[in-house]
């Protein structure tokens, strides 16, 4: 049985089955990613709720897996040469288990990189972006009388959408042919934004068919039901 007590994490979150993958995590677009990834891959995994809404992320067992205190982040007992191994940013963690796996990355150098590439565009773009306009279109922001930052997002939001709805025009999925880990990255993100943030007329959602398209395909698929709820509360 895999020991996991170099991990404070798994102190305050234990393992019930302490060999199959720990992921601590929040049901939030980037935690979704990673278990919806986990679901595609179908490898075994346990699900432990970090409250963010309690700062659950900023306690000292959460901090020394992630110092930088966000969901997601795992603990996989059967890392690389066989040892536990911790790992935090969903960017990392999808390319990891796609390596691990042999799924959701292509095998061909060039389609890999160009999978990757979109991977970080949801990294560094999409995710920050979207992120704001969460914030000042929906949550505490929104009181704030001065909407040029609202407006600012809003519009370098659409321009983005604008980026993926180029992308998609004649390919089903960002990376072509094949659903990858650029798809489930992005996918949850682009259904929050109209969905939760409630910023569809904000963004003008409607004027990329192409990406509403895309995102009914992505979130047709079982698995992508299944990971957007997980892990639950209770
Ligand atoms: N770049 C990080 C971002 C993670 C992130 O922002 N997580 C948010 C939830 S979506 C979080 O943990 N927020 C809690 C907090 O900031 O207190 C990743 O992709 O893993």
């Amino acid at each position: 049985m895999a020991d996991l007590s170099a991990f404070p994490i798994a102190a305050r979150w234990p393992a019930r089955h302490p060999d199959r993958l720990q992921l601590y995590s929040a049901p939030t677009p980037n935690g979704v990613k990673v278990s919806i990834m986990l679901e595609e891959i179908g490898l075994p995994y346990e699900p432990h709720y970090v409250d963010i809404g309690k700062d659950e992320s900023w306690t000292p067992e959460y901090l020394a897996l992630n110092p930088n205190g966000k969901i997601p982040a795992i603990v996989d007992p059967d890392g690389p040469d066989g040892k536990p191994f911790g790992l935090f940013e969903s960017g990392a963690i999808l390319l990891y288990l796609a390596e691990k796996t042999g799924k959701l990355l292509p095998a061909d150098a060039a389609l890999r990189y160009e999978t990757i590439q979109w991977v970080f565009f949801q990294m560094a773009a999409i995710g920050p972006i979207f992120g704001q306009v969460g914030f000042f279109h929906k949550f505490a922001g929104r009181e704030i009388a001065d909407k040029r930052p609202l407006e600012r997002y809003a519009t370098e939001s659409r321009r983005l959408i604008g980026v993926l709805e180029t992308r998609l025009t004649g390919r089903p999925w960002i990376a072509g042919d094949d659903y990858t880990i650029a798809d489930v990255a992005t996918l949850g993100w682009v259904r929050n934004l109209i969905g939760f943030y409630e910023a569809r007329d904000l963004v003008g959602f409607d004027d990329f068919p192409t990406v509403a398209k895309w995102l009914e395909r992505g979130l047709a698929r079982p698995a992508v039901q299944r990971g957007l709820t997980i892990p639950s509360k209770g």
